[in-house]
């Protein structure tokens, strides 16, 4: 992973504070669930979505992008407006995101080695990570699975972007170090789901 590609501390003290009342926000209206993998085991970490689409996966129905909230049956909140300005400014000022996944890590949680795919319409726009609250140990390959891997510690208000042959890395989140003082880490990421 090119570091270009890693804003870090992109975000000020009072931009992750407005980011912890936009998450308080969004939970409101769309409290987090643990989605089930096709595998029939719920992910260990906690997700919600803002935005006209949500991520989402069932053992029925695998990954997929819905208009509602699973529970509530209602539409995703809007994306804050704070996310679309980085978005604009550090992907395309053009496109516009359609999804906001939120992932919530407690202690014990983490997200295997991935790629994100489930965006063949948009596969070639680029994807932008927001992260707050405790570090997290992110581990980031290569193309194939068997591409050899590495870690870096993301921490809160590190901007990513996964752009151009970065968009199809694999990568995954071996834990968050959680504490007293930050117990959960809270990340954000935007992505375009349709054809632009
Ligand atoms: C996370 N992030 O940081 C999980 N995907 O909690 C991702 O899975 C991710 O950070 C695509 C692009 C950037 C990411
Ligand atoms: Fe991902």
């Amino acid at each position: 992973m090119s570091l270009a590609r890693l804003l870090r501390a992109r975000l000020s003290e009072s931009q992750i504070c407005e980011l912890r009342e936009a998450f308080a926000r969004i939970v409101d209206v769309a409290p987090t669930f643990r989605p089930v993998t096709p595998g029939g085991s719920p992910m260990s970490v906690a997700i919600t979505n803002a935005g006209s689409l949500g991520w989402t996966s069932t053992q029925r129905d695998g990954y997929h992008y819905t208009t509602t909230h699973p529970t509530t049956g209602l539409p995703w909140p809007p994306i804050p407006e704070l996310l679309r300005e980085l978005w604009r400014e550090h992907t395309c000022a053009t496109i516009e995101p359609e999804c906001c996944l939120v992932n919530l890590y407690r202690a014990g949680s983490k997200l295997g080695l991935h790629v994100d795919r489930d965006e063949p319409a948009a596969a070639d726009v680029p994807i932008l990570s927001v992260s707050i609250g405790a570090p997290a140990v992110l581990r980031v390959g290569g193309r194939s699975r068997k591409s050899p891997t590495e870690t870096m510690i993301v921490r809160s208000g590190d901007v990513l972007v996964f752009a151009g042959d970065d968009r199809h890395v694999y990568h995954g989140i071996d834990r968050a170090l959680v504490s007293p003082s930050e117990p959960v880490r809270i990340n954000f990421t935007l992505r375009r789901v349709s054809k632009p």
